[in-house]
């Protein structure tokens, strides 16, 4: 009876809810609103744990919805200042290098939720109120998984708030440095408000001892610079924008393209 007292929670394909997870969570929602952002020191870390907690738990992990995260999105509520906005993809190193040396632009991850779960794995089981460490729904095995949803949705609210000149950084070393399936393609910039943001500008970023291209004019950037300028805002796009530029060069300072006075 033992057995039937603690019933094994659903298996899936994907790694288990990381270990310490609301540990994690709350210790990252104090270090966040403590000592990297005090505008945000009034915020009840408890609270949006809480809220975060009720989002998955004892639920099916491949029946999450927006819903299931409202209130956690709306105890947050945090906006980024216009002209402060880097949406990135397949670049998320880079990106937050990047963001943290310059110190005034954020990224997903640099606002509260994104800091809150970056590279944590979540979900629960409907059959108890634990977390279930075993497995968790790979992103490929149901769209509906706890982390998937909240990507998505925080994505989508994070391009929603942006507004003014946003920049995004891609991956020029990939023969698709725009893909339409990506996050990016698919929810960050149907999202943003034309009424809103002007001009999106990508720095397509190659790695340092690749082959270099014009990624700019490929096909594939062309496709992103059509779908911004259908939707009313100005495409700018350049080729290894120097100050991210700057950044790769820490880790390669003999190669021509950082020793250049060009
Ligand atoms: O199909 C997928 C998938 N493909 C990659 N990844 C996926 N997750 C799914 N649920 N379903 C994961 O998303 C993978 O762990 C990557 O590290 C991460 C980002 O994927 P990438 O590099 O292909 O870029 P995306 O354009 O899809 O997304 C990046 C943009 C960026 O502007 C953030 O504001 O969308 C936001 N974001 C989305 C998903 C995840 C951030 C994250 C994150 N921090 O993990």
């Amino acid at each position: 009876w033992s057995r039937a007292q603690t019933p094994e929670p659903l298996a899936w394909n994907g790694a288990g809810t990381t270990r310490n997870l609301l540990e994690l969570v709350l210790g990252r929602c104090y270090s966040y609103t403590q000592l990297v952002r005090l505008d945000l020191r009034s915020k009840d870390c408890p609270k949006i744990l809480d809220a975060f907690k009720n989002a998955f738990i004892s639920k099916n992990p491949c029946n999450i919805t927006k819903e299931d995260y409202e209130p956690l999105l709306d105890l947050v509520n945090q906006t980024v200042p216009c002209n402060k906005s880097l949406f990135w993809s397949k670049s998320k190193d880079l990106a937050h290098q990047y963001t943290r040396v310059q110190g005034e632009m954020f990224t997903l991850e640099d606002t509260l939720l994104g800091y809150l779960a970056d590279d944590l794995t979540w979900c629960g089981d409907p059959g108890s109120a634990e977390l279930n460490h075993q497995s968790c729904p790979h992103w490929n095995e149901c769209l509906s998984n706890p982390g998937s949803v909240f990507w998505k949705v925080i994505s989508q609210k994070f391009a929603e708030s942006a507004c003014g000149v946003v920049q995004v950084m891609l991956n020029g070393s990939l023969s698709e440095p725009f893909r339409k399936s990506s996050t990016f393609g698919s929810v960050e910039v149907f999202n943003l408000d034309p009424r809103k943001v002007h001009t999106l500008q990508a720095w397509v970023m190659h790695d340092i001892g690749g082959i270099s291209s014009d990624s700019c004019s490929s096909a594939s950037i062309n496709e992103l610079k059509s779908i911004v300028t259908e939707r009313n805002m100005t495409f700018t796009c350049q080729n290894n924008y120097r100050p991210v530029r700057f950044i790769q060069c820490v880790k390669n300072p003999e190669h021509p393209s950082c020793t250049s006075e060009i």
